[in-house]
């Protein structure tokens, strides 16, 4: 099989087109390329970019090392003209040149067929910077009011924030390219490694897949974490992606979410016991937290509470950190091999690895310094 090369004008030209090449353009096209007549490619090319003659554009062949389609079947499945599968991948970017296959060729050949095909000209791709961090975010839509609905204890519910770590498991299971999870609350947030090429970094496609997995997820293992509390509506999640250029930029970005975890939980966890336990309500509850800073929260759990909030579970103060097993195995032969190594506080769970520890300090990233630095 042969490519046709094209410089960077004529695939800007092709992608602002959006492949809308008409069946007369295609097929000799397609001709041209397979007997490598690289004038003629090159000239229709031109036509149908619109591009002047004199146009820098220029074809040139290249083969393609791959074997997966043969001449014949390129020729066979470019004579379907009832191929309604759409196809993806036109562009593939190697050695940076951008290649036009004859497989994409087909697929716009296929489309051509229909006069609605313009619109596809009003999507746009959004891919993600290369060489960043790309983290997906996704939170609960309204928990306030799911988690009331739904009878969630208060202000920590070991159902729901285990049952949000399960379908964040499920979606770390399913991209490999994601080095770590973290979540607390109604949110998540999922690491994609910077040189990862998932869904050739469409930001939409990717936040969208996850977003959809996890609430179905969430949806379908219900009922393994709340029994018979019955699943009275749908929970839905948004999803954003932000990039980050630096591991430095990623790793204050973590702390970030966990400093919001210990902030909201401490306040909470007052909040609560003074409903709770001292009977005010809730603006009362409010009014006497007001202006505290943390250290007169810890005072106030410890004197009125006899509660040493470091001594409440690490679950509900760190919140869950996930790394996958292919990692975890890494780890486990390093604490093997380092018996002064501090064994992680784990437990296993399919293919993954579920901590509840501090992320902000420099240990947690010395002790699990692959993850920052593996290789894809
Ligand atoms: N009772 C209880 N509520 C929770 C728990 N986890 C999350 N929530 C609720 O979910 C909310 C999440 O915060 P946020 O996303 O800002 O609010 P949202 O816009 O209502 O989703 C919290 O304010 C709580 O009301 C939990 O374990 N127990
Ligand atoms: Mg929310």
């Amino acid at each position: 099989m042969w490519l046709t090369t094209l410089s960077h004008k004529a695939t800007r030209c092709l992608k602002s087109i959006n492949f809308a090449l008409s069946k007369r353009i295609v097929i000799p096209l397609v001709c041209a390329t397979l007997q490598r007549h690289e004038k003629r490619a090159t000239s229709l090319l031109n036509s149908v970019c619109q591009l002047k003659p004199t146009g820098a554009t220029k074809v040139v062949f290249k083969p393609l090392q791959t074997k997966t389609f043969s001449y014949h079947r390129i020729l066979s499945t470019f004579s379907n003209k009832h191929c309604s599968k759409a196809t993806q991948g036109i562009y593939s970017s190697s050695l940076g040149e951008h290649h036009i296959s004859a497989r994409s060729l087909n697929t716009t050949a296929a489309m051509a067929k229909s006069k609605f095909e313009y619109v596809r000209q009003f999507e746009v791709d959004n891919p993600c910077l290369p060489n960043c961090w790309l983290v997906v975010r996704i939170d609960g839509k309204a928990f306030h009011k799911f988690s009331e609905k739904h009878n969630y204890i208060k202000p920590n519910d070991e159902r729901g924030l285990g049952l949000m770590t399960c379908a964040a498991q499920r979606v770390v299971n399913e991209f490999n390219e994601i080095v770590l999870a973290y979540g607390q609350s109604d949110e998540y947030s999922f690491v994609f490694h910077k040189n990862c090429q998932v869904y050739n970094r469409r930001a939409s496609k990717i936040m969208t897949n996850v977003v959809s997995l996890f609430s179905s997820s969430f949806t379908m293992y219900w009922p393994r974490y709340f029994n018979t509390q019955e699943l009275l509506y749908p929970p839905s999640f948004d999803g954003r992606v932000v990039l980050y250029p630096t591991d430095e930029n990623l790793r204050d970005y973590l702390s970030w979410r966990q400093a919001d975890c210990h902030i909201n939980n401490l306040y909470n966890t007052c909040f609560w016991k003074l409903v709770q336990e001292k009977g005010l309500t809730p603006a009362q509850s409010q009014e006497r937290l007001k202006g505290t800073l943390s250290s007169d929260k810890n005072e106030l759990l410890f004197s009125e509470f006899k509660t040493n909030y470091n001594n409440l579970p690490e679950l509900y103060r760190k919140g869950t950190v996930i790394i996958r097993l292919q990692d975890s195995k890494i780890l486990a032969q390093n604490n093997r091999e380092d018996e002064n190594s501090k064994t992680p506080p784990v437990k296993w769970k399919s293919s993954s690895m579920v901590f509840h520890t501090d992320i902000i300090g420099k240990s947690f990233w010395e002790e699990h310094h692959y993850i920052l630095n593996k290789k894809l």
